[in-house]
């Protein structure tokens, strides 16, 4: 076999730049703030840093929305902070990826306002502008849409223009009109725009919904449900009939022949096992990985991710270690638990009682670590930030929250059941500042934030941390540094065992005579296990709890409340 790909061992690191660190005073987080702060992420010890988007934006949906990709929004700094960004990180040998945000734009995008200007203009078809079902009669009113999508964000995923009288398609908010990809201009535009910021010094891409780009042309209604104007088109619009050919064009015509190690990472909701092979196996020369939805969803119903049921942990951990089965032979998994769209893991996943918080986000961090992928950690997950106790619907900020309220009362829906899924599942909860220290603004900023500090940063900070034996961003720091020290972190195969147990998470990977034991215990409650005497010798990595035995002896153990720990035998 080849040499392992190098970012099979590697651990990137996700900022959300506006939530990270304010330098300016205006409460916002910017590049000058990263700078500040890079050290932090040098002394985790990953390997890589995805920034989520700084182009110009209006910034609609917090800068998805993309009305220069040549520049830096003012808000968050210039191009050359960008570039001594890029110096400071690679200077401590990380790689910097930026985000690629291509299946829409703004409509304050120069192609936009020229596709807008009429039917003629020579960029009309960049976008995807269609007639309403019946262009004689009432253009422009509920249900005269071209066809019964639903936008991400409520609502119809058609924009009425009153100058044209056509609407044009946007899968999210409509000041996010989706790109036409069926246009080879189109495509080529983003490659060339893509090879300049390569040429500038970045190091790869985070594709946004990239597995949405390819719409299944016919634009046929979705199969209805019942109550509901607008619906989800998923399998009209995800991974759609060109998808793999546009991927693979952009792999040839972008990456093909360029030197160094570059990253490349899809975000695809809804995608399958059977697609991400397809995606990630390097033979086809796609991507090299993809963010995939199943485990972010189990908590959420099947129809509305506002429609919190809870978490099912056995459902949680099948789906998981379904997804290291299926890959084991092609493909690539990247590792994650949350990003700045998802609730923050250690609330969501783990157990935020103050007195399970520490050993439960510990216990995430080693399950996510431990397995076969490349692992994702979105800021303050290193310090096991929470979720934020969010208290009524005017605390959100968030476009797509705020969407969803504006239709709760319009419709008169369940309100307490709305507001609970806000607080359980709203994208708010992983944007609130970092928690760099135990004062008022948590170090953020001398400023009035844009999203209030969480009151816990009065305990969970970074300074408490750092350095600390025994904290989160040390068990974080812990687990890079062994990811980076030994290859059975990297390509071992992975086995799970003890499967149908709720509680105890546990499994095993193998590389060569190497084998690694990654056991946590899911539950406040302490749990006595049997491991089998094949286990006798094993060396202690990494635990949870100080003071337990360097090297495991035949017969059980017993892991106290939300205990986590990796044995190694070789
Ligand atoms: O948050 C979500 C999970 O339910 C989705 O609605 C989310 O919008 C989807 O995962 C796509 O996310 C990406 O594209 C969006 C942007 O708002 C998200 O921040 C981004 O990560 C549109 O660009
Ligand atoms: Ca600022």
């Amino acid at each position: 076999m080849s040499d392992p790909a190098w970012f099979t061992s590697a651990v990137v690191y996700q900022i959300y730049p506006r939530s990270f660190a304010d330098s300016n005073g205006d409460g916002i987080g910017d590049l000058g703030g990263i700078l500040e702060h890079v050290d932090h992420l040098a002394e985790l010890g990953v390997d890589v840093v995805w920034l989520s988007p700084i182009y110009r934006s209006p910034q609609a949906d917090n800068g998805y929305d993309i009305s220069d990709y040549f520049d830096i929004d003012p808000l968050f700094g210039t191009l050359e902070q960008l570039d001594e960004l890029i110096a400071a990180l690679h200077a401590r040998g990380i790689e910097l990826v930026m985000d690629l945000v291509v299946n829409h734009t703004s409509d304050e995008h120069p192609w936009f306002v020229e596709s807008a200007a009429g039917k003629d203009s020579p960029k009309r078809d960049w976008y995807v502008w269609r007639d309403g079902r019946d262009p004689s009669s009432a253009p422009g009113e509920p249900g005269q849409e071209p066809n019964n999508w639903g936008s991400f964000f409520s609502g119809s995923a058609w924009q009425f223009d009153e100058a044209s009288g056509q609407y044009y398609l946007h899968l999210f908010d409509r000041k996010q009109p989706d790109l036409n990809w069926e246009n080879e201009d189109v495509r080529e535009a983003v490659y060339s725009m893509m090879r300049w910021w390569l040429d500038r010094g970045v190091d790869g891409f985070r594709m946004d919904v990239i597995n949405f780009i390819s719409k299944e042309q016919s634009f046929a209604d979705a199969p209805p449900v019942p109550g509901e104007r607008y619906v989800n088109a998923f399998q009209l619009f995800a991974n759609g009939p060109r998808i793999h050919e546009f991927l693979a064009e952009m792999h040839e015509r972008v990456f093909a022949g360029r030197e160094g190690k570059h990253l490349t990472v899809g975000e695809m909701p809804g995608v399958t096992t059977e697609e991400a092979i397809l995606y990630t196996d390097p033979a086809r020369g796609e991507v090299d990985m993809v963010f995939q939805f199943e485990h972010v969803s189990i908590d959420q119903g099947p129809t509305s991710k506002w429609d919190w049921i809870g978490l099912d942990r056995l459902a949680l951990k099948r789906s998981l270690h379904r997804w290291q089965t299926a890959l084991a032979q092609q493909g690539w998994n990247s590792l994650y638990w949350d990003n700045h769209d998802q609730p923050r893991a250690v609330s969501r996943f783990g157990d935020d009682d103050p007195a399970y918080w520490e050993q439960s986000a510990k216990a995430l961090a080693t399950i996510l670590h431990g397995m076969r992928g490349t692992p994702y950690v979105y800021q303050g997950e290193e310090l096991g930030m929470t979720n934020y106790p969010f208290r009524s619907a005017d605390d959100h900020r968030d476009v797509e929250a705020v969407n969803h309220w504006k239709r709760v009362l319009e419709e008169g829906l369940d309100q307490e059941a709305a507001l609970t899924g806000m607080s359980k599942v709203g994208r708010d909860n992983a944007r609130t500042p970092v928690q760099w220290d135990a004062s008022p603004q948590a170090g953020f900023t001398t400023g009035e934030p844009w999203l209030p500090v969480n009151p816990n940063r009065s305990w969970l900070n970074a300074v408490s941390q750092v350095g600390k034996p025994g904290s989160v961003f040390e068990h974080y720091r812990a687990l890079i540094a062994l990811r980076h020290e030994h290859p059975v972190f990297a390509t071992g195969d992975f086995t799970g065992v003890m499967e149908n147990d709720p509680e105890i998470w546990a499994y095993v990977r193998t590389l060569d005579r190497q084998r690694l034991l990654v056991v946590a215990n899911c539950s406040r409650a302490p749990r006595e296990l049997e491991l089998g005497d094949g286990w006798a010798g094993a060396r202690l990595l990494l635990g949870s709890v100080e003071g337990r035995a360097d090297v495991l002896r035949p017969g059980s153990i017993t892991l106290a409340g939300w205990e986590s720990r990796v044995y190694l035998l070789d």
